[in-house]
């Protein structure tokens, strides 16, 4: 029989690239969606007809329990969250609610409708923040710089907490920065390449941008989803990091994406306050040994494959769009 799998935060980049990944590995896989006035199905609407969505919110226990039992999942991926940094600081109760407690409500969900689940933590490098150590491992002590981050943190811990207190087969994935073509528009990777790709068509004149010298280890979503899946077919549960151990600054980020359109970025970039945050996290290199030797993980695209690939499909979608 095919395993189900459960997947929270569908609609987004990795909801949308892990739900690939599972069909590809003949699952049936469900995906929990919160009702929207619009639909913002962008990111599946290639493998809809594929997939079976269940409506729910990681704020409503009732509603998780009652889509665990119409889904009877084996595997659940809760990668739903209030992503976005910037966002925490505007909206920290919301940011505590969904992406901290909602973690309790599914583990709760889960223990009391099959304690069998294996279960997957969308865990986070934010949590590392002002890092304590170069590069950050499993045992790198979290000291997180955002609602976001601290939010990260409980989910992070509540889950290791259920696991060692009711014996769930519980895991987190500590990720680093993952991007791709499907990346939200705000994010830093996203917002560069697809200025890059306007500015080249003639459809904007400037990139305006926060901190340049921040540092982030960049890989790409589709090799990172792998990751999760892996963690959930091992023997015994446990945390992993996942990055590429490579570090790059923005301004790396936008001089090689202005390269693949060959621009000068210097001539289109503008540095912005508005683009600044409360407190930052300066540096990220993840150490992912642990992945690489427990789950054969490795990373397939570099940094450079992964901006050229964005910058691409941005310039491909814009031209299409608009006729050029
Ligand atoms: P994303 O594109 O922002 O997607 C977030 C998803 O969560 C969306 O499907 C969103 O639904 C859903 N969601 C938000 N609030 C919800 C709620 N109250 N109830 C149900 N669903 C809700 O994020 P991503 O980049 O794919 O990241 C996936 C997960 O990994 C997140 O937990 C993120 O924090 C974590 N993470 C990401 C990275 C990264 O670099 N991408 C690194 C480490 C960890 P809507 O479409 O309806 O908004
Ligand atoms: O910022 C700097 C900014 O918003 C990266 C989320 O997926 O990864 C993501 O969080 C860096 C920061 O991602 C702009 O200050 C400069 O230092 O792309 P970002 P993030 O905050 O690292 C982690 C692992 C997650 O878990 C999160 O969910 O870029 N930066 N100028 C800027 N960032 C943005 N967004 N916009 C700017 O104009």
């Amino acid at each position: 029989m095919a395993k189900r799998a459960l997947i929270t935060g569908i609609t987004g980049q990795d909801g949308s690239y892990l739900a690939e990944h599972l069909l590809a590995h003949d699952y049936d896989v469900f995906g929990l969606v919160r009702r929207t006035s619009t639909l913002n199905f962008e990111r599946i609407k290639h493998i809809q007809d594929q997939i079976t969505l269940v409506p729910g919110d990681m704020t409503d226990l009732t509603s998780l329990i009652h889509v665990l039992r119409e889904a009877q999942p084996s595997e659940v991926y809760n990668l739903a969250a209030q992503s976005f940094v910037p966002t925490s600081w505007s909206q920290p109760v919301l940011t505590g609610d969904v992406t901290a407690l909602g973690v309790t409500r599914i583990l709760d969900a889960i223990r009391a409708t099959d304690s069998s689940i294996r279960f997957y933590q969308a865990s986070s490098s934010e949590m590392f923040g002002k890092v304590r150590e170069v590069p950050q491992t499993e045992d790198t002590p979290f000291y997180p710089r955002s609602p976001y981050g601290v939010a990260k943190v409980y989910g992070h811990w509540i889950t290791v907490n259920y696991r060692e207190s009711y014996d769930l087969f519980a895991v987190s994935g500590i990720l680093f920065n993952h991007e791709s073509p499907r990346r939200g528009l705000e994010f830093v990777t996203r917002k560069v390449t697809h200025h890059a790709a306007r500015i080249s068509l003639g459809l904007a004149n400037e990139l305006r941008i926060g901190n340049l010298e921040a540092q982030r280890d960049w890989g790409f979503a589709g090799d990172y989803v792998r990751a999760m899946w892996l963690m959930l077919q091992q023997e015994t549960a446990d945390d992993f990091v996942v990055a590429t151990a490579q570090t790059h600054t923005v301004q790396q980020l936008i001089e090689v994406a202005f390269n693949c359109v060959d621009l000068d970025w210097r001539q289109y970039t503008v540095q912005d306050q508005r683009f600044m945050r409360p407190a930052e996290v300066d540096l990220l290199i993840g150490d992912p040994s642990k992945a690489k030797a427990s789950l054969g993980w490795q990373p397939s695209v570099t940094f450079e494959q992964l901006i050229e690939m964005m910058v691409k499909a941005d310039y491909d979608q814009l031209k299409a769009e608009h006729n050029l």
